[in-house]
């Protein structure tokens, strides 16, 4: 098993989220899924399960399925322990030998159905060990029923349930760093990546993921043009800024180690990755600059955060 990355030889494979589903375009979630599959080796299965939320509706209405692999749709509360238990069941068949070849298991969630609401059975499966990879695929809010505020919104973006007027400007709170709850799980791999350039980044930590035993947790930034507000073509350079000012920096932490895996060449100001996006549009209206300076501080002090962790 070769863990080199190759463009060229990644994108010959078939891929094991097919065309046809039904996600909006310039939705960072489906690329995010369709680069963590590809990482599975060809010869190998997968049981795929995944939590309600705008990824489930779109690529699996029964009777029809945009992955070739098995596929669970699970609740909302529960696909960390869907996953983990027919984890155990295959352990238990593989120890009688009643199953053949090797099958991983993973499932995906919105941040939604991990951050808030599945985050007790996903926090139940890391602690108890199961071999799986739990992927977060993050688009800051609630985007299937409507784009509601969840715990992972960033502070101050407009959502239908954190309104932008005289009384609030968008969300209060700060996002939940999820990632570093995680990490105090003592996952064997936890790490954070996004769908960019040649999705490098994404395969060579979603290949660590899977084939790494024990659990593991990808936390994926999924941009939503729909709940984001951008126009679809630009989800690449929107992904690109978002690394870029540190907003969504690319690390890993393995057996408690951190590692950053992208150092911006130049670190650009919020700003940019705001200005491009509806949901942040008021932060640009006069009087209200001390949103800018309150969210690039606090960016700074993340960031700050991560270096010293990284040892950098
Ligand atoms: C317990 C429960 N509460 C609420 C819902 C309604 N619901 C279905 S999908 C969804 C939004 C999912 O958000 P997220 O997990 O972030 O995924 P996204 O839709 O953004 O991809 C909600 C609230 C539900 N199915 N179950």
């Amino acid at each position: 098993m070769s863990t080199i990355y190759n463009l060229k030889r990644e994108a010959a494979k078939p891929p094991r989220l097919t065309g046809g589903h039904r996600l909006c375009a310039g939705c960072g979630a489906g690329i995010a899924v369709s680069g963590v599959l590809r990482a599975l080796e060809p010869e190998d299965r997968a049981v795929v399960v995944n939590a309600t939320g705008c990824l489930e509706v779109s690529t699996f209405m029964y009777p029809y399925t945009a992955y070739t692999d098995s596929f669970i749709h699970s609740a909302f509360e529960n696909a960390g322990a869907t996953c983990s238990g027919v984890e155990a069941a295959y352990r238990a068949l593989k120890r009688r030998n009643k199953v053949d070849g090797t099958v991983k298991f993973i499932t995906f969630a919105g941040d939604g159905g991990t951050y808030d609401i599945g985050f007790q059975s996903l926090s139940g499966a890391m602690e108890r060990g199961h071999d799986m990879v739990y992927v977060c695929y993050d688009n800051e809010a609630y985007m299937n029923t409507g784009i509601q505020r969840s715990s992972s919104t960033p502070m101050f973006a407009r959502t239908t349930t954190s309104a932008v007027g005289p009384a609030q400007s968008g969300k209060i709170q700060p996002k939940k760093d999820i990632t570093d709850i995680l990490v105090s799980h003592n996952v064997v791999y936890a790490a954070q990546t996004a769908p960019i350039g040649t999705m490098k980044d994404l395969h060579t930590k979603s290949h660590k993921a899977i084939y790494t035993e024990g659990p593991c947790f990808l936390n994926i930034l999924a941009p939503c043009p729909r709940g984001w507000d951008y126009p679809m073509e630009l989800l690449p350079e929107l992904v690109q800024l978002a690394v870029d000012t540190c907003i969504w920096p690319l690390y890993e932490v393995e057996e408690g180690e951190w590692r950053i895996t992208y150092m911006p060449k130049k670190k650009l100001p919020v700003k940019e990755f705001f200005r491009v996006q509806g949901r942040f549009r008021h932060m640009f209206q006069k009087g209200n600059e001390w949103m800018l300076e309150e969210a690039q501080a606090h960016v700074d002090q993340k960031w700050e955060r991560l270096r010293e962790r990284a040892d950098l």
